[in-house]
């Protein structure tokens, strides 16, 4: 075995291992190589897509040089790691973002082109890589971006579904759901690693062992899935580390149960077999939704299970290194992204007590010293609870853990409020119905050490409302808000090309892309007339590119020249889309009222949507098929000239938001106060010179705090209103403006298609109580968007208003956002390659 290593055989391995250069001439060799023999393809026979596959090949073994590299520095250098685990990462494609975190990018497009290819055509060959649902999935990707940039170390875990999140198809007006099949083509961007298999095991009993006076649980029988390990290498931008996403695939285990089949029986031996291969297949596409599937539950832990098994082969370096267990927190921080890897602190609890051996409080001090918790959302409806029976079947030791960490943790409880049931019940990680349920937030919160919001709103509201009682009771310090933030690599320097090359020029560096907070040098231009032409010029760009994209998928002209009015993002009825098409039929029928004199002052606008609703959400869907069917009203009416487009963009993903939003005038970001917990499409808006039109919620505030009053559109009621409009409403009618109840009757008295499919939205004003408060805001919001119309008229002081913007920005990188939580929460620090 160790002749392997013998002084020779170790130089001639280093000899050979040459790490490939990075010019023109050494991408183009192994372009050709790799056509020849990745492929097996010859110069005769290569397309576009064999072009991307070669350009992909090239640029992937150069990350991973890097990945081996930053992989063996940290493990040399032992500083303490940060894990981050999301059942979500919303990668989007990956080979532009590499060559420019490289600094290939000029290089391999000469590249390319002496070979008789476009970089362009060859980059949108790439899928997308859409593991995630929203603005959850991309956080974590931004975050890695971040952390990959800032050299710390930091690894990814997450599960790779087969299928992603489902392509939308606009049929008839309606939503169409398609699968995903992103791996139908070999994936460049993941390193299968067929030796790293993990066995998983659900179901089985306990047995209790009395040794002595200790007692000891045995979990026992079952049956057992793998997990197989895939791996993404992250690159950061302008330095050499590239960190890891590991991913985790399920598959059966080689060998047949004997016992479980006799020969007669083989084809259903294989059934039973290709039942562990589904487990990984699907990403569920719920946003802001739980959905009490148990094939989820069995995604969750499964996930989790794997990925604290490898973290244990680094704590087997922890154990021979001889430190005591408690400084194991000083060497491991796992983030918990919302609630969907909760499981973990049940999971290391377990392994700590049940394996290692340890003291049940000397493992708990352990556990919650590991962990942090961030949760997304105030929403009900998205809490995460799981059915005692269901979980008891499954994970029978973990349901008696939960118990015990629950019993123990209301005993203190009682403590600290002694007689106070209705307190206990409240705070009871147990929620006592028939049948119970566990409480996944109250879970997390008991086994961390610290709880974050998103933004600063929604920090303060977390501990005003759903975790008041646990404030309470461990005092305010364990909950914190960490704003979120936007890797400004992919949402500028990538998706504005021309914007950032602007940037550079003006501000004479490209430091700005490490540190945004330089981008505030950008006022000094303000006043500068060609620089704000340039600045005109290139948002120009952008919406001619965008307008050509919606010729190519959807063969309708629009006019660059227009206000372009954008809303993209998940169809949820808090972020009130509904809101938004109601106003657009205002105004529809307000131009259609004019003389042929008054409609020459008004701004021609194309209104834009995109966004997919999760396939069994009625009410989103219908928001769908209204757009469309407004829109196909409006697009055709030539009395109004062209002073109105509305356009529905199917399929809204990463690389399509790419484009859409460097070509935004104005934004939408329209959600009830307090419900939207940060959002983060609203940063990459304004990042790219595009005013927003917000209500007070979620960062829109701190969005408005760093730009001022005078580039932000704010309207509505307030998060503190909310509940008093609401109540009002439950036990009065809704009063309708009198401008929403004639778009109302508008759309009853059938202009816009059959009244009675659109019945049940209206009935959400009506009877539903308008529990999003529609009725309440679109008076102000009539008035913010003809405050808009009017600040477009005047194009040298819009062109102001949106350089001001972007050079306000720095908060909102994620860069900011990870060492904010690389200091306060996981005390890591960086390690350059
Ligand atoms: N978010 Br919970 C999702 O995208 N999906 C979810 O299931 C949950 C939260 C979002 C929030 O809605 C959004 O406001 C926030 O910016 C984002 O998470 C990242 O924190």
């Amino acid at each position: 075995e160790l002749s392997k290593w013998r002084p020779e055989v170790v130089e001639l391995w280093e000899k050979c291992s040459v790490p490939e250069a990075i010019d023109k001439e050494t991408f183009q060799k192994s372009f050709i190589r790799h056509v020849n023999t990745t492929l097996a393809r010859s110069i005769y026979n290569v397309d576009n897509f064999s072009a991307y596959q070669a350009t992909a090949h090239a640029v992937r073994d150069r990350l991973i040089q890097r990945w081996n590299e930053t992989q063996q520095i940290h493990t040399e250098r032992d500083q303490k790691r940060v894990y981050y685990l999301s059942l979500e990462f919303l990668l989007g494609r990956s080979l532009d973002n590499a060559l420019l975190n490289l600094g290939l990018k000029d290089a391999f497009g000469e590249g390319v082109k002496e070979l008789g290819f476009k970089m362009e055509d060859i980059l949108g060959q790439e899928v997308d890589a859409a593991l995630g649902n929203g603005g959850l999935g991309r956080l974590a990707a931004c975050y890695m971006d971040s952390l990959a940039t800032l050299c710390y170390p930091a690894w990814g875990y997450g599960v790779r579904y087969t299928y992603g999140i489902f392509q939308q198809k606009i049929v008839d007006g309606y939503q169409d759901e398609f699968p995903d099949y992103w791996l139908n083509f070999d994936n460049p961007w993941e390193l299968p690693r067929v030796d790293i298999v993990v066995d998983v095991k659900f179901g089985g009993h306990v047995n209790k062992i009395t040794e002595g006076d200790t007692v000891r649980h045995e979990w026992v029988g079952g049956e057992t899935v793998q997990a197989v390990a895939y791996d993404v290498p992250i690159p950061g931008y302008g330095v050499k580390n590239c960190i890891n996403i590991r991913l985790w695939s399920s598959k059966p285990r080689r060998k047949f149960d004997l016992g479980k089949f006799n020969a007669g029986e083989y084809d259903q031996a294989v059934q039973e077999q290709m039942k562990a291969e589904f487990l990984t297949a699907v990403l569920y596409p719920n946003d802001n939704h739980m959905v009490g599937k148990e094939l989820r539950l069995k995604q969750q832990y499964f996930w989790v299970a794997a990925s604290l098994y490898d973290m244990w082969v680094e704590v087997r370096r922890f154990k021979k290194s001889q430190r005591d267990w408690n400084e194991f927190p000083d060497q491991v921080a796992i983030q918990l992204n919302d609630t969907h890897p909760t499981l973990a602190i049940v999971e290391l609890q377990r392994i700590l007590v049940d394996e290692e051996r340890l003291g049940w409080d000397e493992a708990w001090e352990i556990v919650t010293n590991t962990f942090a918790f961030t949760n997304h959302t105030v929403l009900p409806e998205a809490m995460e609870k799981w059915p005692v029976p269901t979980m008891s079947q499954l994970l029978p030791r973990h349901i008696q853990i939960i118990f015990d960490l629950n019993l123990f943790f209301l005993q203190k409880v009682e403590k600290f409020a002694p007689g106070d049931r209705d307190f206990l019940a409240r705070l009871s990680i147990i929620e006592e119905s028939t049948p119970q349920y566990v409480r996944m937030a109250h879970l997390a919160i008991v086994g961390s050490h610290r709880v974050n919001g998103v933004a600063k709103l929604h920090s303060k509201l977390i501990k005003e409302t759903i975790f008041k009682d646990f404030v309470r009771f461990y005092g305010p310090d364990k909950f914190e808000n960490k704003t979120n933030g936007i890797t400004p690599r992919r949402w500028l320097h990538q998706a504005n090309p021309k914007l950032s090359e602007l940037i550079s020029e003006t501000l004479g560096h490209k430091d700005w892309l490490k540190d945004l907070s330089l981008l505030k040098k950008l006022e000094e231009s303000v006043n500068d007339k060609e620089f704000r032409r340039r600045w005109i010029a290139v948002k120009h760009s952008n919406k001619v590119r965008l307008a050509d994209y919606i010729r190519d998928v959807m063969d309708i002209d629009v006019n660059p020249n227009a206000l372009f009015d954008v809303q993209v993002k998940r169809i949820h009825e808090y972020k009130r889309q509904f809101m938004n098409i109601l106003g657009v039929i205002h105004h529809y029928n307000n131009i259609k009222s004019m003389s042929p004199e008054k409609m020459r002052n008004v701004v021609p606008r194309v209104v834009i949507f995109g966004g997919k609703a999760a396939p069994g959400y009625y009410i989103a869907k219908l928001v769908i098929k209204l757009i469309n069917s407004v829109a196909s009203v409006v697009n055709k009416d030539t009395n109004i000239q062209d002073l109105l487009k509305v356009i529905f963009i199917p399929d809204y993903n990463v690389s399509v938001a790419e484009i859409i939003v460097p070509a935004s005038d104005i934004s939408q970001h329209i959600s009830t106060a307090g419900t939207e917990a940060s959002g983060t499409s609203n940063m990459k808006f304004v990042l790219n010179g595009g005013l927003i039109l917000g209500t007070v919620d979620g960062a829109n505030i701190e969005i408005h705090e760093e730009i001022g009053d005078d580039n932000i559109f704010m309207f509505g009621h307030l998060a503190e209103q909310v509940e008093d409009l609401r109540y009002a409403h439950r036990y009065r009618d809704v009063t309708m403006d009198p401008h929403l109840n004639a778009v109302i009757k508008d759309i009853e008295s059938g202009s816009f298609g059959e009244a009675r499919i659109f019945a049940p939205l209206i009935n959400t004003l009506t009877f539903g109580k308008d529990y999003y408060l529609i009725s309440d805001d679109f008076g102000s919001y009539l008035d913010a968007q003809k405050l808009v119309e009017e600040a477009y008229k005047n194009e040298k002081d819009w062109a102001k208003k949106s350089i001001l913007c972007t050079a306000n920005m720095g908060k909102f990188s994620s860069d900011r956002a990870i060492k904010e939580y690389a200091e306060s929460i996981w005390g890591t620090v960086p390690v350059e390659v």
